[in-house]
């Protein structure tokens, strides 16, 4: 196959989304394929598909597609056909809820059974999501880092509702798994414009010392703009309040 036709062939990978019900693996996969976040929690029945197509470095027709299994699905029979070739898999827990980060043992002594016969294993990433309630983290973080790091796997703090970490986490392992790094400017393009509302706590990212935003009487809207390497400015995030 020449270059141009290796870059353009279609990729792809299969992502799966595991974890305790609630802990925002429909959130994340809808911010990550659509922008979208909603406060309402409707349980997943069985499984769900997302898809995003997207250019990962030399390759230019990656097609992501996420596979977000209800959390009922650990007591449930059809897990092996639901993590079957993934390529990644994310477990996600809730950091502001200790069970889900618990059960997520579970979780991997199932998928390693179910993946004892396959030539290799599936990328696994620890995900600790909600991490804009960071005042109600019940999960320290070095235990989830501890706990990552002792099974051999990558770890992510990421917030569905604010999108923090989202694409840059999702897309990083989707590079790994291809072979290619992401450039520096690849990175800037999938870290989110993140808009938070003064009045509620929110651990905002990017901000020097990662500062938190206080409680105030008012709301305002508080964005936070990564700019593109092509915008006219030599800083590469700015606060403004609106
Ligand atoms: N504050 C906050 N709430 C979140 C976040 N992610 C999800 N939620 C809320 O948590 C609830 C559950 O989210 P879902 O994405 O439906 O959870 P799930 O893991 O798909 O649950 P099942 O489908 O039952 O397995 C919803 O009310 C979401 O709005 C987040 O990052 N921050
Ligand atoms: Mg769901």
């Amino acid at each position: 196959m020449a270059d141009n036709e290796e870059e353009l062939a279609e990729r792809r990978i299969k992502i799966v989304l595991v974890g305790d019900s609630g802990a925002g693996k429909t959130s994340i996969a809808l911010k990550f394929c659509n922008d979208e976040f909603s406060r309402q929690y409707s349980p997943t029945a069985g499984i769900d598909f997302f898809l995003k197509n997207l250019s990962l470095g030399i390759y230019k027709n990656v097609n992501l597609h996420l596979w977000d299994v209800s959390g009922l699905a650990l007591r449930g029979n059809m897990l092996d056909k639901y993590v079957y070739e993934a390529n990644i898999i994310l477990l996600v827990y809730d950091v502001t809820n200790s069970s889900s980060f618990d059960i997520l043992e579970e979780w991997i002594a199932e998928i390693r059974e179910l993946s004892q016969d396959v030539d290799s294993m599936p990328m696994m990433a620890i995900v600790g999501n909600k991490c804009d309630m960071e005042h109600q983290r019940t999960v320290k973080r070095e235990r989830s880092h501890r706990f990552a790091a002792e099974n051999g796997f990558h770890y992510q703090d990421m917030s569905a509702r604010t999108g923090e970490s989202v694409s840059l986490c999702i897309v990083n392992l989707a590079a790994k798994s291809l072979g290619v790094r992401l450039t520096k400017s690849d990175q800037d393009f999938h870290r989110p414009i993140v808009t938070a509302e003064i009045g509620d706590s929110v651990d905002i990212p990017i901000v020097k010392n990662r500062k938190i935003v206080k409680r105030r009487p008012n709301k305002k809207q508080i964005t936070i703009h990564h700019f593109r390497p092509n915008f006219p400015m030599s800083k590469s995030a700015a606060c403004s309040l609106q």
